[in-house]
């Protein structure tokens, strides 16, 4: 195809929307097209120099009489900036609030015919679409864009539900760089002194109330009745104290290692059995997807985007939403017969690279940009 020039917009911070928005850029740029990101910083994964790819920086200056410091508007001026400076033909704002009204405004600003993709994540919807002073403004982002993706279809069905969009919703999932997460026999288990006969139980996320950690630790406590096994946690966020105190109170202080945020988040799946992502609210769940290209099977619950990754029964199980001992049981079902676990990470390791593999995932992308790109 016609190699474009794109300007990608997403919060640069950690976070899912972030990475999945990098990485596209990283691999539209490796497929020759010429990336821009426009952030407010530096995006965590844009960590080495990539040819084809640019970054302009959103300043947002403060003055007295501004109660807030205006980012919007700080945001839409870079982007118009960049379109007529750049000649951008697309403009990829992923997460809808406020990134699609401000390539709206940006597009109004620039006088020029540069196509707009919006990508919803998760939270833009289900947590944002519920606040009625945001509602108005979700709706006109989503209807001025060209065209809208969802990360899952069950995002798209809960956004045309709540938002009544008069615009098609498509869905194209999430994907991972296959080069970076893969399984791997790196023994890094001695680092945390966990014995080669412990199994490994792991928990990704930022901590967040909706990603119901207490639960996670709830169902290791079960496990660990019954087996000798480790719980690792990784990543940090507001719930923290909340789950440093259970711990405490269940007596597993031994058993659960609190590892922060972590780059190499690879190297800690090669050493784990058993993934768990028990959240409320998911639009997808990027780091099961992360964890079974590293061949790690999952439980998660029945919410959202979860049960479009893990299929019930083949590479994981899905529980209900707060039933701690149903998770529980599946772990111990998995953790305990060999032969189901083998056959459980095979089948991850298959889902990853037959349902979403990033070259699928890319393709799709590159369909849409083709068909929404403006003659000028
Ligand atoms: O999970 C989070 O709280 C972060 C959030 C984000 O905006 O980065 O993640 C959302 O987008 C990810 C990438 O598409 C999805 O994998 C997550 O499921 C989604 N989070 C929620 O829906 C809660």
């Amino acid at each position: 195809m016609k190699k474009l020039k794109i300007g990608i917009t997403c919060y640069p911070t950690v976070g899912g929307s972030g990475v999945i928005a990098t990485e596209l850029g990283k691999l539209l740029a490796e497929r020759g097209h010429e990336i821009h990101f426009i952030t407010s910083s530096m995006p965590f994964r844009l960590n080495r120099m990539v040819p084809n790819i640019f970054f302009h920086q959103v300043e947002v200056n403060s003055y007295s009489v501004f109660q807030y410091a205006p980012y919007d508007i700080a945001l839409a001026s870079k982007m118009a900036e960049v379109i007529k400076k750049e000649n951008l033909d697309i403009l990829h704002v992923h997460y809808a609030i406020p990134h699609a009204v401000c390539a709206v405004l940006a597009r109004d600003m620039a006088e020029q015919n540069v196509g707009i993709v919006t990508t919803l994540h998760g939270t833009d919807i289900s947590v944002l679409g519920y606040d009625s002073s945001l509602t108005g403004a979700i709706r006109y982002g989503i209807e001025k864009s060209d065209v809208v993706t969802a990360v899952s279809d069950s995002l798209k069905n809960e956004t045309y539900q709540l938002i009544q969009p008069s615009q098609t919703i498509e869905t194209i999932y999430n994907f991972v760089d296959e080069r970076e997460y893969m399984p791997s026999k790196s023994n890094i288990k001695s680092y945390f002194n966990i014995q080669d006969d412990e199994k490994v139980v792991i928990h990704v996320s930022n901590f967040r109330k909706v990603k119901h950690v207490e639960d996670v630790v709830s169902s290791f406590a079960y496990i660990r009745k019954e087996m000798r096994s480790k719980l690792l946690l990784v990543g940090d966020g507001p719930e923290m104290n909340n789950i440093i105190n259970l711990v405490d109170s269940l007596g597993l202080e031994k058993d659960v290692l609190f590892l922060g945020k972590q780059d190499n988040v690879s190297e800690l799946y090669s050493i784990s059995d058993l993934k768990l992502l028990l959240s409320e609210k998911e639009a997808f769940g990027l780091v099961l997807l992360e964890a079974m290209a590293c061949g790690v099977p999952c439980i998660g619950t029945n919410v959202g985007g979860i049960p479009e990754v893990i299929e019930h029964g083949q590479n994981g199980y899905i529980a209900p939403l707060n039933d701690v001992e149903a998770v529980a049981c599946y772990a111990l079902k998995i953790l305990t017969n060999t032969d189901l676990h083998k056959r459980m990470r095979m089948a991850s390791i298959e889902t990853v690279s037959q349902k979403f593999h990033s070259s699928i995932i890319v393709d799709q992308y590159e369909k849409l940009y083709e068909k929404v790109v403006r003659p000028y």
